[in-house]
Order: C-alpha cells, then sequence, then structure tokens
C-alpha cells in the first residue's frame, strides 16, 4: 500500500491522487473526506505559535465535522522552528500520508524550503501565520491568509508618528531568519519613505540572550523609536533588557512580536510595543465574540490572532473541498483559489497570487494588555 501511495505521489498530484486511499473512498453520500497535514512549531522557543495554530484548529475541526458538509482529519506534525525538520515533516505528508493539502508551517524561514517541494508535488498549501514578502509567490498551489508585514508595518509606523511625533529611530532585527529579515527591509523601507532618520542598523541571532552592545549603542543616540524585527522570545528579552537600561521609548514589532508570550516574557517591559493586527479578541463582532467564548470553554484562555488565523484557515478550506466536491489536490487547489467566505477575520478572498489584502488594526500593550491604539 506505501509503495502505491508513493507512486501516486510520484504522479505530481495528476488527476488520480485521492487522499481517501485508506478507506477507498474519497466521499460518502456526498460529503467530501480528506486528510489535511498540518506542519506547525510546537516545540522549541516558539512553541506558543503552534500550540495557538493547532488550537484555532482543532476548534474549527470540531464545528466543520459535527455540521457533517465535509469530514476532514487533520494529521499534525512537529517543526520545531526548524527549516529541515519542517521539510522532513510535510514530505512524510505529502508522501507517506498523501494528504489533499497542507496547513503551515508556522515560519516563513520553513514555508521558504517548504513551499516549494510542495508546490513542485502540487499540493495545495496555506500558510497562516507566515509574513514575508514573497510567500504566495512561492507558486500557484501556495497560499497564506496570514496579514503581510508590507501591510502591517507601515501602518504600525505610521500610527507612532501620528502619536509620538517619532522623527528618528533605531532599527534591530534578526539576521539569520526569512521573516526578521523580510520585516526589517520593510521596516527601513517604511521609515526611509515616512521620512524618519534612521540612527543605526543593529542586528541579532536565533536564541541570543545578550543585547547589552546593541541596544548601549542605541540608548546612546537616543531615538524616539525602535523598530524592532524578532518572534516573540528574542523580542521578549530584548524589551525586557531595554526597559532595564532605562530605554523607555515605545517599539514597533512585526508579527512574530504579536503573541501574548511577549508579555508573559517581558512582563510590565513590554508595555508601549505595537504592533499591527489582522485579529483581536476583543472586536466588537458576533462571530469574533462566539469564537472567543468557544476558545476560552474548550482551552481556558483567550485566543490570539495566531488561533484567529488558523481557525478561519480550516474554514476557506472546508469551503474549498466543499465547492471542489473531491480530495483530489488539482480540483482543490482551483476551488481554494476561488474560495469567498466571511470569517473570524472578516470577508476573505485570496487574491490573483494567493496572498491577502486585509485592513490592519494597530495595537499597543499598554497595562500589560494589548488594546487598540486609538
Ligand atoms: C513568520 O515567520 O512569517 C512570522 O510571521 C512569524
Amino acid at each position: 500500500a506505501l509503495a502505491s501511495m508513493l507512486a501516486l505521489a510520484a504522479c505530481g498530484g495528476g488527476g488520480e491522487q485521492t487522499s481517501g486511499e485508506a478507506d477507498g473512498q474519497a466521499t460518502d453520500g456526498g460529503v467530501v473526506k480528506a486528510d489535511i497535514g498540518v506542519v506547525s512549531y510546537l516545540s522549541g522557543s516558539g512553541a506558543a505559535y503552534g500550540e495557538a495554530i493547532t488550537s484555532g484548529l482543532e476548534l474549527a475541526l470540531e464545528e466543520i465535522n459535527a455540521k457533517g458538509e465535509v469530514e476532514i482529519n487533520l494529521i499534525i506534525e512537529d517543526s520545531a522552528g526548524k527549516q529541515d525538520q519542517a521539510l522532513t515533516a510535510a514530505q512524510k505528508l505529502m508522501n507517506s500520508e498523501n494528504v489533499t493539502a497542507l496547513i503551515g508551517p508556522t515560519l516563513s524561514t520553513e514555508m521558504n524550503v517548504v513551499g516549494p517541494e510542495a508546490d513542485l508535488n502540487g499540493v495545495p498549501t496555506i500558510g497562516t501565520s507566515t509574513t514575508a514578502e514573497g510567500i504566495p509567490q512561492i507558486g500557484e498551489y501556495i497560499f497564506r491568509n496570514s496579514l503581510p508585514e508590507a501591510l502591517a508595518i507601515p501602518a504600525s509606523i505610521d500610527k507612532a508618528i501620528e502619536k509620538y511625533d517619532a522623527k528618528k529611530v533605531a532599527i534591530l532585527y534578526g539576521n539569520d531568519d526569512v521573516f526578521t529579515k523580510s520585516g526589517f527591509d520593510t521596516m527601513k523601507a517604511a521609515a526611509e519613505e515616512k521620512g524618519l532618520e534612521i540612527l543605526t542598523i543593529e542586528t541579532f541571532q536565533k536564541g541570543q540572550s545578550d543585547y547589552n552592545a546593541q541596544l548601549t549603542k542605541i540608548k546612546g543616540l537616543n531615538p524616539d523609536l525602535i523598530l524592532a524585527s524578532a518572534l516573540y522570545n528574542e523580542g521578549a528579552v530584548i524589551m525586557d533588557q531595554a526597559r532595564k537600561m532605562g530605554i523607555d521609548v515605545p517599539f514597533v514589532g512585526g508579527n512574530g512580536f504579536n503573541s501574548p508570550e511577549v508579555i508573559e516574557i517581558a512582563g510590565d517591559a513590554a508595555d508601549g510595543l505595537i504592533v499591527a493586527t489582522p485579529w483581536y479578541a476583543e472586536k466588537d463582532d458576533p462571530k469574533v465574540q462566539e469564537f472567543v467564548s468557544k476558545f476560552e470553554e474548550k482551552y481556558g484562555k483567550k485566543p490570539d490572532q495566531f488561533a484567529a488565523q488558523a481557525y478561519d484557515a480550516l474554514y476557506i478550506y472546508a469551503e474549498a473541498l466543499k465547492n471542489a466536491g473531491s480530495n483530489d489536490r488539482d480540483a482543490f487547489r482551483d476551488a481554494l483559489a476561488e474560495v469567498k467566505i466571511t470569517g473570524i477575520l472578516g470577508d476573505f478572498a485570496f487574491d490573483a497570487e494567493g496572498d491577502v489584502i486585509m485592513t490592519p488594526t494597530v495595537l499597543v500593550i499598554e497595562d500589560g494588555a494589548f488594546k487598540v491604539f486609538e
């Protein structure tokens, strides 16, 4: 059976591929069944991203399967935030598990290796948290429903300029990650376009624990604002050390920073962090409030935007499956490109490249909580 599944997978998304192989049926009384592979950052320093994402997916899964229009089986693999592990996990899901489509991986860095392979195999893939430049452009099978940094960062910087009359900025970024590098490029371009003076550009690496050298230099230059492109773990430690050194200016961060983990790790030091978000739990929208209360009931905590984007992504997949009427990879891909739903992120459709256009809301951390930056 394995050999025949591998042979089918080797056809590269040919029309005869079905993921209902296990029971020999893709549909059952009109109900389309599909195995969906999930590659998520579930262990290591960014595990809270994966926990939020898989929680959002599992809540959506219960609701979708209960409706009975489609029947989805999620097969979840941990990538640990690493390119090689993400690729191995995706290959297993595509070739051995013969999934119809993939959700994830979590980081743009991981998608940069998984995306080309999935596209080559003709396996539709949606990133729910991959915000770097160029992700959906990897190929026609690669989509995302996450707010790109190109939309998020300029919105945050505009707000900071408006609120703090910021004129001089320092930039700090991780130079060993696709997302943190891309976020930096966007920050630099936006700062230049808005006429901000860039006092210095400092770098760091994943897992770094001491930012004294970079922060001492930044403090001496006296910026009005610090633009920081980081994942939550490094970002929170940077803010903690900055506040301890007496740097009290606001920070602008990207999607990696848009996690309650920043407040968990940095405590009061996280106050003054500005991020743009596609979604927030306090939104006055009945769909959002229903999701928040169901999530809290199931998991005992409020969902973050990583959970919300994953939740909507599974609804997008369910709609595509229903419309495709089949779990064939190509039929699913074509239906996916055309999906229109109103989810908890609002009205959703992909653009011609499989990317999204969304209007971000800018948040700021005040007194230990994310609040809409009015
Ligand atoms: C990314 O890797 O794209 C994130 O936004 C975390």
